[in-house]
């Protein structure tokens, strides 16, 4: 059906391993953005303003879905904080240069994406219409899939993956547009909606009410709403996305700003709500979050070759 062949995981977590990478140096970097010499407080950002938990995530389910279904589906992202995610998948694949001329897939334009992210007059910390695709605003949660089952309507010849946060379905409009499935699932003149929830745990400052659900409630939930719940994580997700079954709903189990650091200063910032924002906030002042931040870029092995 899908005349995409094989996935090749390798390939896809390479391709997050470069995004990721590019998701952290917008995050924190003002110069030295190929680690070139060591860190220093100078290559960082005065005013770090931005979300790290959520994009590792993000990257793998636009890989996955790039593997899986490649231009046959149109994705929609519900969580907008994770702009930089988003803006480093635009970058590599050229997309952003398409509407921006400083963009390029080189040194300048690595130095371009990542200085103007979340900086005065330079790009806003969330996505916004400025970006390619992008028609609404970042910050609000809760619209992706009425937004996808909008695109949906009255074209049967699309696929549209709306990816969901798990704080975002504990919004009224998220959870009350679970019932679209019933006005347009079943309606051979409308397309097919995958929606994703990003089950990565925990919302800005506690867990989330999907993540306190056994598998099975949850299940049960999704159920009950008219879809076929689908468990999947970062290692099958592409398969999952090739599924056939006629009202999917993928439940994607991610840990929390997975990659990054994993305990600071006795706190525990992977896989917990600590990682929602920025990790490592006085990385300019602390040479102990300076050293961590490092390590943590070099974790990712990123070349200038990545970007080419
Ligand atoms: C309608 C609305 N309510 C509250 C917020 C504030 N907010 C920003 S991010 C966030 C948590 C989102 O959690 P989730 O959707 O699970 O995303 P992730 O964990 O992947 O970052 C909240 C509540 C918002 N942006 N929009």
């Amino acid at each position: 059906m899908h005349g995409l062949g094989n996935i090749d995981y390798e390939k896809i977590n390479r391709r997050v391993k470069i995004c990721d990478y590019l998701v952290v140096a917008q995050l924190f970097l003002q110069d030295n953005f190929l680690l070139e010499r060591p860190l220093e407080p100078k290559d960082i950002k005065p005013r770090l303003l931005g979300h790290w938990g959520t994009c590792h995530g993000i990257n793998v389910v636009y890989a996955s879905l790039k593997a899986a279904l490649g231009d046959e589906a149109e994705f929609v992202l519900g969580p907008g904080h994770g702009f930089p995610a988003l803006q480093a998948n635009l970058f590599i694949d050229g997309e952003l240069e398409k509407v921006d001329k400083h963009a390029t897939r080189d040194e300048k334009g690595l130095a371009y994406i990542c200085k103007s992210f979340s900086w005065p007059s330079g790009a806003p910390s969330h996505a916004s219409p400025a970006t390619p695709g992008v028609i609404c605003e970042g910050g609000e949660l809760g619209y992706a899939l009425a937004s996808g089952y909008g695109l949906a309507l009255g074209h049967p010849e699309k696929t549209v993956a709306v990816l969901i946060g798990d704080g975002e379905l504990e919004t009224a409009t998220a959870l009350a547009s679970l019932n679209l499935v019933k006005l347009l699932g079943s309606h051979k003149a409308n397309g097919r909606v995958i929606p994703i929830l990003h089950l990565n745990g925990y919302k800005i400052s506690g867990p989330t009410i999907s993540a306190r659900k056994s598998e099975r409630e949850l299940a049960q939930q999704i159920r009950g709403f008219g879809y076929t719940p689908i468990e999947a994580t970062e290692e099958n997700l592409a398969e999952k996305l090739r599924t056939d079954v006629k009202h999917p709903f993928i439940i994607f189990r991610s840990e929390k700003g997975e990659g990054g650091p994993i305990r600071f200063n006795g706190k525990k910032i992977a896989d917990n709500f600590l990682s929602h924002q920025i990790p490592l906030k006085n990385a300019k002042l602390d040479i102990k979050e300076l050293k961590t931040l490092e390590k943590w870029l070099k974790s990712y092995d990123f070349k200038l070759e990545d970007i080419r």
